[in-house]
């Protein structure tokens, strides 16, 4: 196993924290696979639509022998388990698996960017990432504290469970 990537989880339908613990299950039973470590739940209030229901989110550190495209194989084949349909950009769902880091790796293909485009303005990304590796580094050698620092906590909530 080795290969490190940081996985995102989101959910704000049928019971969020439940999709997210289910989901974290399954993610350490996956083939190839070894779920190194989780971070905490966090409530945040949806980005995009706002008519939507909060969510909940949290990020795992998985170690895998799956390249890139098989994982994210097997993160979409996990969404669609949890009954995922998809409607309309940045709308709810049950649960959305993003691949935020792969190693060092830059990737740019029509399924799959690498480092995950959007994690820059995503609290609910960067804090959970910081849960479990203070010093980490993205592949342009921006630090997860200067991500940190100019991406305020905001409304995102710790859930001590
Ligand atoms: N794709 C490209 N790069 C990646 C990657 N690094 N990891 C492609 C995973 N998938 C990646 O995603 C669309 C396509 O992105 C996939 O088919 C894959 O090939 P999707 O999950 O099917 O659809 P989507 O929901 O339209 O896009 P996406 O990017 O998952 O949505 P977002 O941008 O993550 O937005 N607010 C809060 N507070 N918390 C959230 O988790 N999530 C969203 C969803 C909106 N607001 C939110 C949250
Ligand atoms: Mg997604």
């Amino acid at each position: 196993m080795n290969n490190i990537a940081y996985v995102a989880l989101g959910s704000n339908l049928d019971d969020p924290i439940g999709q997210l613990q289910q989901a974290q299950l399954e993610l350490a039973n996956l083939p190839a696979c070894e779920l190194l470590a989780t971070s905490s739940l966090y409530a945040s209030k949806p980005m995009g639509p706002q008519d939507q229901p909060d969510y909940v989110n949290a990020v795992v550190k998985l170690a895998t022998e799956l390249q890139p495209i098989a994982l994210l194989d097997a993160l979409q084949q996990l969404e669609n388990e949890h009954q995922r349909v998809r409607q309309r950009r940045w709308g709810p769902r049950t649960l959305d698996l993003d691949i935020v880091l792969y190693n060092q790796q830059r990737i740019d293909q029509p399924r799959l960017q690498v480092p995950h485009i959007g994690m820059h303005e995503r609290n609910f990304v960067l804090y959970p990432l910081a849960e479990l590796d203070s010093n980490l580094q993205l592949p342009d050698g921006t630090s997860i504290a200067e991500l940190l620092d100019n991406c305020p906590l905001a409304d995102l909530i710790k859930l001590e469970l």
